[in-house]
This record gives C-alpha cells, sequence and structure tokens, in this order.
C-alpha cells in the first residue's frame, strides 16, 4: 500500500461543542485565510474546498442527560458528518485535512478514515491524552474522549452507535504527551498503548522517537497512518493561542519533523490539525500559532526547507 494522492480537501469544522469554551470553532477560518490553499497549491497539490462546516442545522439540545457529558448529542451528529465527510474523500483518493475546532473532532475524523482503511495506524500528537472514557471523565467535556470512543473503551452509549470501525490498541502511538489524568494513564496502561512523552522526546530526540513510533504501529511500513495534531502539542511559545496550554512541549522543528518524517513514508492518508484558538491572547500570537499550523500541513504535504 502506497498512498500517493495528489489532492488534498480541506474539511474546516467551525465547532467547539466538545470543549469547555467557544473561540475554537473560528480556527479553521484563520487558517484559510491565512492562505493554506495557496500554499498547498504551490507545492504541487490540487486543493478541494467547498466552505466551511458549520453544523447549524444541528442542534440537538434536550433529551435526558448521558453521563456526565457536555453535549454528547450534538457532538455525536457533528462527529457523524464528519466521519462520512472524511471517508468519502478518502474513498475518492483524496487526502483530508479536517481543521477544528475542538479535538472531540478526531472522533469522526478517525472513524471517516477507517471506513475506508480499516488497517490504519493514528499519530496522535498532544499534550493531553483524549482517552477518558464518559465514566472516567472528571470535565465531561468530549474533546477530552475522542480515543476512546474510537477504541471501543468505556460503556456503550446507544447514541455513539455509528461508530463501527474500532481502532486497535497497538495501532495507535502517541507522542508529546505531558498533561494525563491519573485515569488516563490508567487506560493507556491496561491498554497497552505505546506513548512517547515528552521525557521520551528528550531522552532519544524527535528522530529516534519517530522511528521507534513507526516501528511499534507499522513495522512493515505498509499501513495507512492517519495524523491528528492538536496544536497544544507544541510548546505554548511556539503555540500560544489555544486553550489547554501545558509548558515544555515540543519545537516547532520536532512538530514539523514528526511531520516531515511520516509525509517521507507516503503512506499519510488524512491529517487532522485541531484546538487553534484565535480568541486566546493577541492578536501577535494568533497569527504565529495560524501560521505555525499552515506550517504543519506543507510540512506533512511534502515541504522540506529544512533538508538539503
Ligand atoms: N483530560 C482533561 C479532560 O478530560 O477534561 C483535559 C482534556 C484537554 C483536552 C485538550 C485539548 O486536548
Ligand atoms: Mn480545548
Ligand atoms: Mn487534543
Ligand atoms: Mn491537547
Amino acid at each position: 500500500f502506497v498512498a500517493e494522492p495528489k489532492t488534498a480537501a480541506i474539511i474546516g469544522c467551525l465547532f467547539s461543542g466538545g470543549g469547555p469554551r467557544g473561540g475554537v470553532e473560528k480556527g479553521p477560518v484563520h487558517i484559510v485565510e491565512a492562505g493554506l490553499e495557496r500554499q498547498l497549491t504551490a507545492l504541487g497539490w490540487k486543493v478541494v474546498f467547498n466552505g466551511y462546516h458549520k453544523f447549524e442545522d444541528m442542534k440537538a439540545e434536550g433529551g435526558p442527560p448521558i453521563g456526565n457529558l457536555n453535549n454528547p448529542r450534538l457532538v455525536s451528529r457533528v462527529n457523524e458528518s464528519v466521519a462520512k465527510t472524511v471517508g468519502s474523500h478518502e474513498s475518492q483518493g483524496y487526502l483530508p485535512i479536517t481543521l477544528g475546532g475542538d479535538h472531540s473532532l478526531a472522533m469522526g475524523s478517525i472513524s471517516g478514515t477507517l471506513s475506508v482503511h480499516p488497517d490504519a495506524c493514528v499519530f496522535y500528537i498532544d499534550a493531553h491524552a483524549d482517552i477518558n472514557t464518559p465514566e472516567t471523565s472528571g470535565s465531561g467535556n468530549m474533546h477530552g474522549m475522542p480515543l476512546s470512543f474510537v477504541l471501543g473503551l468505556g460503556d456503550k452509549i446507544p447514541e455513539f452507535a455509528w461508530i463501527k470501525s474500532i481502532l486497535k490498541a497497538g495501532r495507535l502511538v502517541y507522542i508529546g504527551l505531558r498533561d494525563l489524568d491519573t485515569t488516563e494513564k490508567q487506560i493507556l496502561h491496561d491498554n497497552k498503548i505505546k506513548a512517547f512523552s515528552m521525557h521520551e522526546v528528550d531522552k532519544y530526540g524527535i528522530g529516534k522517537v519517530v522511528e521507534m513510533a513507526l516501528d511499534h504501529v507499522n513495522p512493515n511500513r505498509d499501513l495507512p497512518i492517519h495524523i491528528s495534531f492538536d496544536i497544544d502539542a507544541l510548546d505554548p511559545s511556539v503555540a500560544p493561542a489555544t486553550v489547554f496550554p501545558v509548558r515544555g512541549g515540543l519545537s516547532f522543528r520536532e512538530g514539523r519533523y514528526i511531520c516531515e518524517a511520516i509525509s517521507d513514508t507516503r503512506l499519510l492518508v488524512a491529517l487532522d490539525v485541531m484546538e487553534v484558538n484565535p480568541t486566546v491572547g493577541d492578536e501577535a500570537g494568533v497569527r504565529q500559532t495560524v501560521a505555525v499550523a499552515c506550517s504543519l500541513v506543507r510540512s506533512a504535504l511534502g515541504e522540506t526547507l529544512a533538508k538539503l
């Protein structure tokens, strides 16, 4: 299997229902208006962009509470729709770039990838593990839970029965972790999920970490790869405009390196860039964060400025 799509599809998801506050739904507009389409075209890609996904017709209020979940019905419907969009782009051979929006959207984007590539593996780049189940979550915010849903962990909730293709724990790998709930550490341990925290990035260096991550989820370098990149994986000095900054994160180069190395495998089938929140901090910080987000996308799609 070698994924060599020449067409990228931008899926801008104006959604904040999985997080604790708004603003993050404005992320995709900033990223697109910074010139992402033109930048990807300059790299030789055809770019499909059919406007933003606003989910305005999906107001899903009322109904009995589901555990402590915030906006469960809305999050479910939005993600079911995202999964369909991502899956339909991938089945046409396009590379979907899902722009968030809060990271609950990974529930849809990863489900969409698995519907077309059931053997895909996921590189989850984040300061956080986003793997609470509805039972373990203290906040009820679903951007802290997408992976428990795609892995099929936790009690089954009828509302989310549309999630059919389940990711095997051995096909998930993290890079950048540094802020986990105790419950999440237990889940990683119980399910033997491979994670390279910032401690391992410091210890081995990013080159070795990406190689070890690939060896774990993709030993023969023949499985499709989905990258879900939370901008808060990067150090707050690099990407300040996000709601859950955690110091001690990836440098700009480390973030780019992950994307460059995966681009080199020619196995990338889908990319998410999540949690850019243009309402956090000052204008310069927002501009910088948006520019960094665009740079990550370009590097995943083959830009190699740092290579001679
Ligand atoms: N683990 C915490 C929770 O479940 O609420 C915090 C999650 C933050 C998620 C951030 C954006 O990636
Ligand atoms: Mn958030
Ligand atoms: Mn996240
Ligand atoms: Mn995060």
